[in-house]
């Protein structure tokens, strides 16, 4: 008798622990269920989506306005050699400008520096001419190398 009591109590124990146990696995089956919010993976996705759409730039290229520097084209400023004289005696050109000599005596005259070279021309016959584009800002005296007493001067502004 009482070996059959004990069998009939730990069968309803096993019983009770197995309905138990399944319960207990079907509630936390339930429970994973459940706890999967079924909106979330939705907004994640939303907001991948917005994090991988580059922001849109409304960025206008702006207008480059090239500055147009005032760059003067050279000018030609002539200097006749007549009578022993340079003429005009003095010139006022801009830096980059051309002076050009010409001879119009019969006799052979050059264009030097008073110092340095800046202006150095070889003899120039009837006709003949030289001519020198100024880079430097500065006045430069000149002569005649064969008749000193022949000067003159080009301003360079
Ligand atoms: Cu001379």
């Amino acid at each position: 008798m009482k070996t059959e009591i004990l069998t009939i109590i730990i069968m309803l124990i096993l019983a009770a622990v197995l309905i138990s146990g399944c319960s207990q696995k079907t509630a936390t089956i339930a429970q994973e269920k459940t706890s999967q919010p079924q909106e979330l993976p939705k907004e994640a996705k939303a907001q991948q989506q917005q994090a991988e759409t580059p922001p849109q730039q409304q960025e206008q290229p702006q207008e480059v306005v090239a500055a147009t520097p005032q760059q003067q084209t050279p000018k030609s400023y002539n200097v006749e050699i007549s009578g022993f004289a340079f003429q005009p005696q003095q010139i006022t050109i801009k830096t980059g400008d051309i002076v050009v000599w010409t001879n119009q005596d019969s006799v052979s005259h050059t264009i030097k520096s008073d110092t340095g070279n800046e202006i150095s021309s070889s003899s120039l016959s009837k006709g003949a001419t030289y001519s020198h584009t100024f880079t430097q800002p500065g006045t430069y005296d000149y002569h005649c190398s064969i008749h000193p007493s022949m000067q003159a001067t080009v301003v360079v502004e």
